[in-house]
């Protein structure tokens, strides 16, 4: 049966209604849901009280499932962290704009978070559209940066969070060098590759990389290219992380309860500046 697809903000944004994924997903579902992230880099599928496996399969349609982890700001044994934590501080890095792991030479090509906690208010999720983002750029700015790339590191990330007394996590990852307008490998379209990692545009002067990241941002995240959403318990929520920036709103971490399970769904590919070829786009279908 096909599933029931509506699209919320175009091109970007759809709802997926009358869904059930607990259990084996049939391989009619699977072709549909694949076929639905090539057009949409944000999925909304609500009411799923699945359980984690039934949970980590379902980026296995997409791709192969990798990390699993819960985005909370609880303990282990249910408690509300202290908000001077390590957990609690390295939790904030998501309140910036960013992409997952661009600090990978092969990032994630997707994430997908269920709602199993919420606070009273806040903690929504932000997600902005960076193929709209590229493609509203005008022409001398895009002709500027199309054959720039940019450097990102957890460094930068840790920093813009004030996290300066971590010398012994400093080698977990290398600094990664990627071209900073790349094409999305679900739905073939340009988009910019930046965020809260990235640390400067090789070959740039500091101020000139600054500026033009700090141009790149406001740019990709005004209103009309952006969507909130709002949690209800167990919205299953996907996003394409090669066409996308997203942050975490503020609520309050001291009085509330908030967890996600989350899963990555692992990239094949280093980001590319170069157009997939027919062939290629023909291979994924
Ligand atoms: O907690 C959220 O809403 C966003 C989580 C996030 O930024 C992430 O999983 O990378």
């Amino acid at each position: 049966m096909p599933i029931e697809l509506r699209e919320i903000r175009k091109d970007f944004v759809a709802e997926i209604d009358g869904i059930d994924l607990s259990g084996a997903i049939d391989k009619a579902l699977s072709n549909q849901l694949r076929q639905a992230t090539k057009k949409f880099a944000v999925i909304i599928i609500r009411n799923q009280d699945i359980d984690y496996e039934s949970f980590v399969r379902c980026a296995d349609v997409i791709g192969k499932a990798g990390r699993c982890q819960d985005i909370t700001n609880l303990n282990e044994d249910g408690t509300i962290r202290a908000p001077s934590s390590f957990e609690a501080r390295q939790a904030r890095g998501n309140a910036l704009w960013h992409t997952d792991m661009p600090v990978l030479e092969i990032p994630p090509v997707g994430a997908m978070l269920l709602a199993q906690e919420l606070p009273s208010a806040g903690g929504e999720t932000q997600l902005a559209d960076l193929c709209a983002a590229w493609s509203t750029l005008p022409a001398d700015l895009k002709r500027r940066i199309e054959n720039l790339t940019a450097v990102h590191d957890i460094e930068t990330i840790r920093r813009r969070m004030g996290i300066t007394d971590l010398e012994e996590l400093k080698s977990e990852y290398l600094p990664a060098e990627h071209p900073l307008v790349c094409y999305d490998p679900l739905s073939g379209k340009a988009s910019l590759l930046f965020g809260a990692h990235t640390s400067h545009i090789t070959n740039l002067p500091g101020d000139e990389s600054r500026s033009l990241l700090d141009e790149l941002l406001r740019h990709s995240t005004r209103e009309e290219l952006t969507y909130r959403h709002s949690w209800h318990r167990f919205d299953l929520l996907y996003w394409n992380n090669r066409r996308t920036l997203h942050r975490v709103l503020p609520y309050n971490e001291v009085s509330d309860r908030r967890r996600l399970w989350r899963v990555e769904v692992l990239g094949t590919d280093r980001p590319s500046n170069k157009p997939r070829s027919f062939w290629q786009r023909l291979a994924s279908i």
